[in-house]
């Protein structure tokens, strides 16, 4: 247990949150000096009232290297920020976490690299991290930790500190067990997510994937309590995994969506494009995991077929820029523009390009007067934890126009299922789903848009950080999770077989029966 004698000098909070990123950014002033800014973002908005109601703290990185900044309080929220070097945010931003965990996450997309020194730079920042936040974790507080940069800090955290709570949240896909067997430090990798009380992904699919490797990998007794809901004994204590879909801020969204210089701006954007009878549009970090390069095959064929017609249909495609300094990027980022170039070059005309294509951010109020705008919304990954823009569209149509086509492949497809779902990868349907998208009915597209839209407006991110917390709150007093009453779970035997990732996905129920076989959805896991 740390000693906590030395940390009198800085006040302890009793909820931490720890995150690669700290919620402020550091930016330069016009006269050379530097500012804390708060950063938007939906995780700040769904915590700030549990961090204001429990003295919380947020610990992480402030997004530039070799800088000491000590702990300060920004707009009433407590902020320690933890240094990292330049090599570091090599070795465990953009190599170990971006260019292994990233890529090997989303279904080896893109070949992951698996270089040793990165590993040795991740397990030292993540090291950093932990003892950051048990220096500002009060005696019994409550620690939330995010994401796959931080997957050690758990177990290191709970070495330092094991008075204290931890839950630890996983914001993008938990990958099967084939995939994840891969990496050569899988089991530091599990054991230290199994150091929280609670474990939690968007789906039951990873949530199951992760019970599967403890009880297969590690050899631990496990026991799966319904949909998405596991618990793995591991050193003498139970640790909950769970699935808790993440969602938005929707009723901030649909005020901004109806405000009227929002609405204002979305006519003028209308304006500008040349006022065509449909706007397609496209929002996404510039990542090879979003699928941009088929959605511009699919509108490509289409124009080249004269199915679209590139006087009454445009697209808008807005790529922020993402890890510049990761080869990968930077080749996708060639390829695309090679691709919107071509469309312009064929169906453009002076002053009226058919792709309007955008590489810079944009702010806030912008971003949502272009989903006012959008006739029809592209979501195309190959792979994605959530995607929240297909929810931010959705909820920015209150009355109900519109329309989604969204992946598969995505989180936020198994929530959505009034969305115009595709394959990615079938060009000839995502073809044939966008015309259908266009044509729909006014009946059609109301009826698919209000079912979303009350999707997106009962679950949102308040909802979200509340349930798990509550379940993390649950677990701390050793109680069964909420809804685990009814379901006393069924332990599994651990194999005693040396671990096989190409084991036979089914397995055999404590009480031995088969599982029965879910209907079909991509991202489901095995039982
Ligand atoms: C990861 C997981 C999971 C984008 N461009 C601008 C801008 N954005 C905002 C969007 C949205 C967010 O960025 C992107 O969130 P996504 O969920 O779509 O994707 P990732 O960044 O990959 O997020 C993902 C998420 O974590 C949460 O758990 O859903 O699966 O990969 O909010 O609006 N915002 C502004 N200007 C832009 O130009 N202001």
């Amino acid at each position: 247990m740390m000693d906590l004698s030395d940390q009198r000098s800085t006040v302890l909070s009793d909820f931490v949150v720890v995150a690669n990123r700290l919620p402020v950014d550091l930016v330069k002033r016009s006269d050379g000096t530097t500012t804390w800014r708060r950063s938007p973002g939906g995780l700040v908005t769904a915590l700030e009232p549990v961090l204001r109601r429990r003295n919380g703290c947020w610990v992480g990185w402030p997004g530039v290297p070799d800088r000491d900044v000590d702990p300060f309080v920004h707009d009433g929220l407590r902020v320690r920020p933890v240094r990292l070097d330049a090599p570091e945010v090599e070795g465990f931003y953009e190599g170990f976490s971006n260019s292994t965990l990233w890529p090997l996450y989303h279904d080896v997309v893109v070949k992951p690299t698996f270089d040793r020194r990165w590993w040795a730079v991740y397990r030292d920042v993540n090291r950093r991290f932990a003892h950051a936040a048990a220096s500002a974790a009060a005696p019994g507080a409550t620690v939330w930790v995010h994401d796959y940069q931080l997957q050690l800090v758990p177990q290191m955290l709970r070495e330092l500190r094991p008075d204290v709570t931890i839950g630890f949240f996983l914001h993008i896909p938990f990958p099967p067990v084939e995939l994840f067997a891969q990496l050569p430090w899988r089991r530091n990798i599990m054991e230290g997510m199994l150091g929280a009380d609670l474990v939690g992904f968007h789906l039951p699919g990873g949530a199951q994937n992760f019970v599967v490797l403890a009880r297969r990998m590690l050899g631990l007794e496990t026991a799966q309590a319904g949909a998405g809901r596991g618990e793995v004994r591991h050193e003498g204590r139970t640790v909950r995994v769970g699935a808790f879909p993440i969602s938005i801020d929707t009723a901030d969204m649909v005020e901004r969506a109806r405000s009227e210089s929002v609405r204002r701006r979305a006519q003028e954007i209308r304006d500008d494009l040349g006022n065509p009878d449909h706007i397609l549009l496209g929002v996404d970090r510039l990542d090879y995991t979003k699928g941009i390069d088929l959605r511009l095959d699919a509108v490509r064929e289409l124009y080249d077929e004269g199915r679209l017609d590139p006087s009454r249909t445009v697209v808008v495609q807005l790529a922020t820029p993402s890890r510049e300094q990761v080869e990968q990027y930077a080749l996708m980022r060639n390829s695309i523009e090679t691709q919107v170039g071509r469309i312009n070059g064929d169906h453009g005309q002076l002053g009226h390009p058919t792709v309007h294509y955008l590489y810079q951010p944009v702010d806030r109020d912008e971003l949502i007067a272009l989903y006012v705008a959008a006739d029809v919304m592209l979501v195309t990954p190959l792979r994605d934890g959530m995607n929240l823009v297909a929810k931010e569209y959705v909820a920015c149509h209150p009355a109900h126009d519109g329309a989604l086509v969204l992946s598969e492949f995505t989180g936020a497809a198994s929530e959505l299922r009034q969305a115009y779902l595709v394959n990615p990868h079938d060009l000839d349907l995502v073809k044939d789903t966008i015309v259908a998208a266009l044509e729909q009915s006014a009946e059609e597209r109301r009826t698919r848009m209000a079912k979303l839209h009350t999707q997106v407006t009962t679950n949102d991110v308040h909802r979200w950080a509340q349930t798990f917390l509550d379940t993390l709150a649950a677990t701390s007093e050793q109680a069964p999770p909420r809804g685990h009453e009814d379901a006393p779970p069924a332990w599994r035997i651990p194999s005693t077989a040396p671990f096989s990732p190409n084991e036979s996905r089914l397995d055999v129920t404590a009480a031995g029966r088969l599982p029965t076989a879910p209907p079909y959805e991509p991202d489901r896991a095995p039982s």
